[in-house]
């Protein structure tokens, strides 16, 4: 760095502590704003991992070992609140803030200060969920999706709980305004809609969907808090309401969130798959046409989650078709990144690993999907570990999956070194291995009718909840060996050059590795 009159670099390299803390909390910078919510969602994978290990530790033989029941259903439910919220939608914010503004050739997000506030509710909202642990009762015990009457018989965490939501959905929905509003004003001049990279692409819709989703949420939440302190009856049978009322509203949000959560899963494999397959994207216009239309269906399916309460036959039929429709538009995806692949050069450096690993295993999650979206058929898996062998296929090797190639994909550019390949590719093999392990004898779980959230069972179910755990055991180890790698990466290791990888296009590689504080004050021309 020059020592001339102006250092544009002196303000965010402060010296000392109280500066250096002042910094990363006041920053407005989008790349700060994305290293924050990366390091808070790794923090948060590893806080909401080990509630996934209390449980499966306490599910590994018959009989109650190590927690009581309350406890048990503690940790399922904070465990499901904090991956979700607290884990994966952050760790794609963070994907967002960095490499949106790299791709559309933009010096910074549009809104700079709301960004900083979306980030920073966070860690509040998630301590207010976790300091419940302390309050008499304990934490949120009813599941994650808070049905009535069971979540508003809770303790004093019910209104925290309540209020954490609110946190989080109001840093989701600024969050959204604020990505939407880049993606359409600061694109670089000749960067037309259709020209974007299809990672902006997807959390263009994600954000929409985002938008229409948490409202809805924050509605329904709101509507609980009423009814326990103020006496309201919208959910409550016995003033008249309906709870089952509340299942609709909290499925009209529900559903579109696990879309939330895949879309920016989809839009980095739709850029690593090209890049190491060193070809473009297959039927890049089909995969725009198909994430929108993915977004549209997951609006009009929610009641697939509520077939078993009641529900008129019409009802059940209209939202198993809709459900299965869903299938054409991802079959569209699945088909255009195999196709990408198709007589291309490949190379399997880790990001691609995981984006071929996501290709298998979340296909897999997409047809334990249909299954359940048949209706006669989900009466028998419904509340069944084959529910829970189902959401995880889609959530680990689908979303995380996506999160760590992209993690891979770009860590080079953000630390300025080449990552340990082998370390890597490691972790990709053990995750891989042990996800299986863990998940995949869920289904017979399931099939043989074992329930879900329970901390106890019955014998015969022993030998597969034993292979399940060993697995999950084995999956939290493997995840040290990320946070090993990220720590070497950030250390030292190989200079990372502009472009990284050779098959690489795109704004984001026409930069420095490290990628400088400021970018794109002259907007780069795309042709
Ligand atoms: C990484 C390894 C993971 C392991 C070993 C794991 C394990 C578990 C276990 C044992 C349960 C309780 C099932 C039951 O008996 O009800 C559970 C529930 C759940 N998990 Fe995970 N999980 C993992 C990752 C994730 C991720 C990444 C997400 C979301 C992004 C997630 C979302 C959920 C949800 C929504 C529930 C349902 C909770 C409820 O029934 O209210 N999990 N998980
Ligand atoms: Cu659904």
């Amino acid at each position: 760095m020059s020592t001339t009159a102006i250092d544009v670099h002196a303000g965010h390299r402060p010296k000392g502590v109280l500066p250096w803390i002042l910094r990363w909390i006041t920053t407005t910078n989008h790349k700060d704003i994305g290293t924050l919510y990366l390091v808070f969602s790794l923090l948060m994978f590893f806080v909401g991992g080990s509630m996934a290990l209390v449980v499966r530790a306490e599910l590994f033989q018959p009989g109650l070992q190590f927690v009581d029941p309350y406890f048990f259903n503690q940790m399922t439910t904070v465990h499901a609140l904090i991956m979700i919220f607290g884990m994966i939608m952050p760790a794609f914010a963070g994907f967002a803030n960095w490499m949106v503004p790299l791709m559309i050739g933009a010096p910074d997000m549009a809104l700079p200060r709301l960004n900083n506030w979306s980030f920073w509710l966070l860690p509040f909202a998630t301590a207010m969920l976790l300091l419940t642990f302390f309050l008499p009762g304990g934490a949120p015990a009813a599941g994650w999706t808070m049905y009535p009457p069971l979540s508003t018989q809770a303790g004093a965490s019910f209104p925290f709980m309540i209020f954490a939501v609110h946190l989080l959905g109001i840093s989701s929905i600024m969050a959204s305004i604020n990505i939407i509003v880049t993606i359409m004003n600061l694109r670089a001049p000749g960067m037309t809609l259709m020209k974007m990279p299809m990672f902006v692409w997807t959390w263009l819709i994600t954000a929409y969907l985002m938008l229409l989703a948490m409202p809805v949420l924050a509605g329904a939440v709101t509507m609980l808090l009423t009814d326990h302190f103020f006496g309201t009856s919208f959910f409550r049978a016995a003033g008249g309401g309906d709870p089952v009322m509340y299942q609709h509203i909290f499925w009209f949000f529900g559903h579109p969130e696990v879309y939330i959560i895949i879309m920016p899963a989809f839009g980095i494999i739709s850029q690593v798959i090209p890049t190491f397959s060193r070809k473009p994207l297959f039927g890049y216009a089909a995969m725009v046409y198909a994430t929108a239309s993915i977004a549209f269906l997951s609006a009009i399916v929610w009641s697939h989650h509520m077939f078993t309460v009641g529900m008129p036959l019409a009802g059940q039929l209209f939202f198993m078709l809709t459900t299965m429709i869903i299938a054409i538009p991802t079959g569209v995806k699945i088909f255009n990144w195999t196709a990408t692949m198709w007589k291309g050069s490949l190379t399997f450096e880790t990001p691609m690993l995981f984006a071929i690993g996501f290709l298998f295993l979340f296909t897999l999650g997409g047809f334990s999907g249909l299954m359940v979206a048949i209706v006669p058929a989900d009466f028998q898996y419904h509340d069944t570990y084959f529910v829970v062998a189902h959401f995880h296929y889609v959530l680990v090797p689908g979303a995380l999956f996506g999160a760590f190639a992209g993690a891979y994909y770009w860590l080079p550019k953000w630390t300025g070194h080449m990552y340990d390949e082998r370390l890597g590719k490691l972790h990709f093999w053990l995750t891989a291995i042990f996800v299986n392990v863990t998940f995949f004898p869920q289904h017979f779980l399931g099939l043989a009718g074992m329930p879900r959230r329970i901390p106890d069972y019955a014998v015969q179910f022993a030998d597969f909840n034993a292979i399940s755990s060993i697995g999950a055991f084995g999956l939290g180890l493997a995840q040290l060996i990320f946070v090993w790698v990220i720590i070497k990466c950030i250390r030292g290791g190989e200079k990372a050059t502009d472009r990284v990888w050779e098959g690489a296009e795109g704004l984001e590689w026409t930069v420095p590795s490290p990628a400088p504080h400021h970018t794109f004050q002259t907007p780069p021309v795309v042709k």
